[in-house]
């Protein structure tokens, strides 16, 4: 399909290119994988070429800003990040968007720098990798504190959708995982810590507290289309401090997009067309941790979704979230 719109694609500037190598697939050729990331001419968009990615929406890799201890140096980071995307956007008008790094580490400065990307650069919305780290190493602050809302109704307020993309937890919190650490990385560490971060919001009524909030995740929503149903049903006898007034459901029905970044198969993609709909779920690759290839050639020929609902899933759905200037 031509004119795929895909938005889970990273890249990386010199600060935050090292961390990543660590997740390049054992297999990876690490040259080729840094010179992906860091590249945002010729090399992806050959790749976007060939795969019928018409647009994607950038994003600083993972953790990126989100580990740095200093607020200083992080709010440094996701400037620096920001403004490379801005001049990519600048080479490439027609090839690329963007989402703004934030420095979570402050919150009114990750306002301040959502609202200068959004109002003075164009970007589409945020993407933030999990839980910040801040001052010490074994810190993880998740948003849906306190601290957190008002910088939740700037977002709100600028009606842009927030992107919640993985992270690895700390080891003080993976005491269970260590030993086997394929448990800590994507095949489950990486769904299950950004799953969680995602419930965290749900359960804590934030979005009781601020009213129009769209949140994204990626790998067709780190799980919990698959488990909705039973976790809503298990609250109503063994609800626990969830803070919602309404069942989780309806609060991921109605604020969540999942796409379709590193889940490239049927099944999984069925459960989670059959319990949010077809108008929730956009496609996406996860470049370079993933192939645009491998994610085109499954999207394209998936016969689990008609042609026009592969056109709605490939980009009508990304046009009208982002509110794109495109047909
Ligand atoms: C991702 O961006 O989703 C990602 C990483 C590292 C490894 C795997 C992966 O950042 O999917
Ligand atoms: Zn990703």
């Amino acid at each position: 399909m031509k004119g795929k719109i895909a938005f889970e694609e990273h890249m990386s500037i010199p600060e935050t290119t090292d961390e990543v190598k660590d997740f390049a697939g054992e297999s990876a050729d690490f040259n080729l994988f840094t010179r992906e990331i860091l590249d945002l001419d010729d090399m992806r968009l050959k790749h976007m070429d060939d795969t019928g990615i018409e647009l994607a929406i950038l994003s600083l890799n993972a953790p990126g800003v989100q580990s740095i201890l200093d607020t200083d140096e992080a709010i440094e980071t996701a400037r620096k990040g920001n403004e490379a995307m801005a001049a990519a956007i600048e080479r490439h008008p027609t090839r690329y968007r963007a989402f703004a790094a934030l420095p979570m580490q402050d919150p009114a400065a990750a306002s301040a720098e959502l609202e200068r990307c959004v109002k003075e650069l164009g970007f589409k919305g945020a993407l933030v990798n999990g839980f910040t780290q801040k001052d010490v190493e074994d810190s993880a602050i998740y948003y849906d504190i306190p601290e957190y809302r008002e910088f939740w109704q700037t977002v709100s307020d600028l009606d842009v959708p927030f992107y919640l993309h993985p992270r690895m937890g700390l080891p003080s919190q993976s005491k269970n995982l260590m030993d086997q650490p394929w448990l800590r990385s994507s095949p489950w560490g990486f769904t299950m810590e950004t799953g969680t971060h995602a419930l965290r919001l749900c359960g804590s009524g934030l979005f009781e507290d601020v009213k129009h909030l769209k949140v994204i995740i990626g790998h067709l929503g780190e799980f919990i289309p698959y488990n909705l149903w039973r976790m809503d049903a298990r609250m109503e006898f063994s609800p626990r401090g969830y803070r919602g007034k309404r069942p989780l459901g309806d609060y991921f029905r109605e604020h969540f997009h999942v796409t379709t970044s590193g889940n490239f198969h049927d099944s999984t993609f069925r459960c989670a067309l059959e319990e949010l709909g077809k108008d929730r779920i956009c496609f996406s690759a996860d470049y370079p941790f993933e192939r645009m290839q491998d994610a085109a050639n499954w999207f394209d020929n998936t016969d689990v979704i008609t042609d026009e609902e592969r056109l709605q899933i490939g980009r009508k759905n990304a046009i009208e979230l982002f509110k794109l200037d495109m047909d």
